[in-house]
């Protein structure tokens, strides 16, 4: 049995997506796509043999879809997951949620008032080997609980132009959720600091950001991020544990040495650091529609939680104080 994905958005992570599911994972196959640039879809869906669809609603209502996976702007996420419900189709949404708490939310409403679970965000770092073994190492065996949590996110350049509260919602909204994971813990407050800019900054935006903020059992997260910081695509996390330390760099490139230099490279951007998670995500995504099991990462209630989070954030940044991150009940779906 084949699962026929319809992908909305063939941008960046769209294209990496859908060329993924055609070739690179088992038990699935693309049969439509859909993108607001017409032409854009339409070269994709000739080389892939799908077929380019006028409307994000046709390609959710095509009977040759069995279900869809949403990376469009950020903005559309929530409106498509919502007629993604409607339409009783399993769906794989690319972060965030949204941009917007409440939209978020809605989509956790509907899906609660549907009873069961169709949608999986598109956390990736879930599935990332460096996330996963550096959350091995947690325990009385291991480095003990975590005490401290620091993470460095970095771009080359801005990707969709610099703005600060967006650098929150679309970027560092991973570090939100993965810290969230790596700690299976809440958070209680968040505080964003913002300093001195790099040359890049634009007038009025800051970058780097710092975010910090606490779990409600106390574990400390640190989150640089860097959205021009011109050195390449990084993503680092160190922990202190009660009984040891661990940290994840990119340190599964190979190191080479030429002309007086060792070092290693850093891929222009995220598709080169995460391509394996991103392909172990669909896998996982693809595997449990076809079983029939739980669907793995992260659910709804996951992306509701990042983007109010974020939120909080946002307002942390427009006043400088640390501000309360406070959870309504998690329905049971989601327990
Ligand atoms: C982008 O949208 C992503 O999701 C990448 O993983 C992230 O590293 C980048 O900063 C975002 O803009």
């Amino acid at each position: 049995m084949t699962i026929r994905v319809g992908v909305i958005g063939t941008g960046n992570i769209g294209t990496s997506h859908a060329r993924d599911l055609a070739a690179r994972v088992a038990g699935a196959s693309v049969t439509a796509l859909y993108d607001f640039d017409t032409g854009r879809a339409a070269e994709l869906a000739a080389e892939l043999g799908a077929a380019a669809m006028p409307g994000y609603q046709e390609l959710i209502s095509s009977p040759d879809v069995d279900a869809v996976l949403i990376a469009s702007p950020d903005q559309f996420h929530a409106e498509q997951a919502l007629a993604c419900l409607a339409a009783g189709k399993p769906t794989m949404c690319e972060k965030p949620l949204a941009p917007v708490e409440e939209d978020a939310r809605a989509v956790v409403e509907a899906e609660v008032a549907l009873g069961r679970r169709l949608i999986m965000m598109g956390f990736m770092r879930r599935f990332d080997p460096g996330y996963l073994e550096l959350k091995e190492q947690f325990g009385p065996d291991g480095i003990g609980d975590p005490l401290i949590v620091r993470n460095a996110h970095r771009n080359e350049i801005a990707p969709y132009g610099l703005d600060s509260a967006l650098s929150i919602t679309n970027a560092a909204i991973h570090e939100i959720d993965i810290n969230r994971w790596l700690t299976d813990d809440e958070y209680a407050w968040v505080q964003v600091i913002t300093g001195r800019s790099g040359p890049l900054t634009p007038e009025g935006q800051h970058d780097p950001l710092f975010l910090l903020l606490q779990t409600t059992r106390g574990t400390i997260v640190e989150v640089e991020m860097f959205v021009q910081s011109q050195i390449g695509y990084e993503v680092t996390c160190d922990v202190t544990g009660g009984l040891g330390i661990a940290n994840m760099t990119d340190g599964r490139y190979v190191s080479t040495a030429a002309a007086r230099r060792r070092g290693h490279s850093l891929p222009p951007q995220w598709l080169g650091r995460f391509r394996d998670a991103y392909r172990l995500q669909l896998q996982g995504w693809i595997g449990s529609l076809l079983s029939g099991g739980d669907l793995p990462g992260a659910s709804a209630w996951d992306g509701y939680v990042g983007a109010m989070t974020a939120n909080r954030a946002v307002e942390s940044l427009r006043t400088g104080e640390r501000v309360p991150v406070v959870l309504p009940d998690r329905p049971a779906l989601y327990s």
